[in-house]
């Protein structure tokens, strides 16, 4: 059943809900659900199952970082948009999870402002991918099927 088969979270934070919709020349012409869809037949083909979200708040990620734990998740693939640069409570709920997280971004955050330089996801994460676009988030998913 494929309730049965180990589960990854694809986690995304603020604002991604927008993405395809604007500023296409940054993070591209893909939707969240499109890339839902493409993540779900490359889970097919993997032996996963990928259950993905995106929230604006803060709160849900960690509520949803703390989920992964308790379902004992396989990975979680987390693209968490601006709080990456922000975040500490972030950061900890990660450190306080067995969980792997695997941080993801559309973007090349090194190669913009430098506000975005500095992650307080990585240090926490078993790996970072950047600057691939939606393609990052299978590159992301080929990983954690290793794990
Ligand atoms: O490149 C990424 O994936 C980011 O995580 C995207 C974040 C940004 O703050 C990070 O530095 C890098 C921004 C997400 C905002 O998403 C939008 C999508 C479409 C239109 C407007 C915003």
């Amino acid at each position: 059943m494929a309730d049965d088969l180990p589960l990854v979270l694809v986690l995304n934070g603020p604002n991604l809900n927008l993405l395809g919709t604007r500023e296409p020349e940054i993070y591209g012409h893909e939707t969240l659900d499109d890339i839902a869809e493409a993540l779900e037949d490359r889970a097919a083909e993997l032996g996963l199952r990928i259950d993905l979200r995106q929230s604006n708040h803060e709160g849900h990620l960690i509520d949803w970082l703390h989920e992964a734990q308790s379902r004992n998740a396989k990975a979680v693939i987390l693209n968490a948009a601006g709080l990456t640069h922000t975040s500490v409570t972030l950061h900890d709920a990660i450190k306080a999870i067995r969980v792997p997280v695997v941080e993801v971004h559309l973007s090349n955050p090194h190669a913009r402002e430098t506000f975005r330089h500095k992650s307080f996801v990585s240090p926490v994460a078993r790996g970072v991918i950047v600057g691939f676009g939606a393609r990052g988030y299978m590159l992301a998913l080929d990983a954690a099927a290793t794990f």
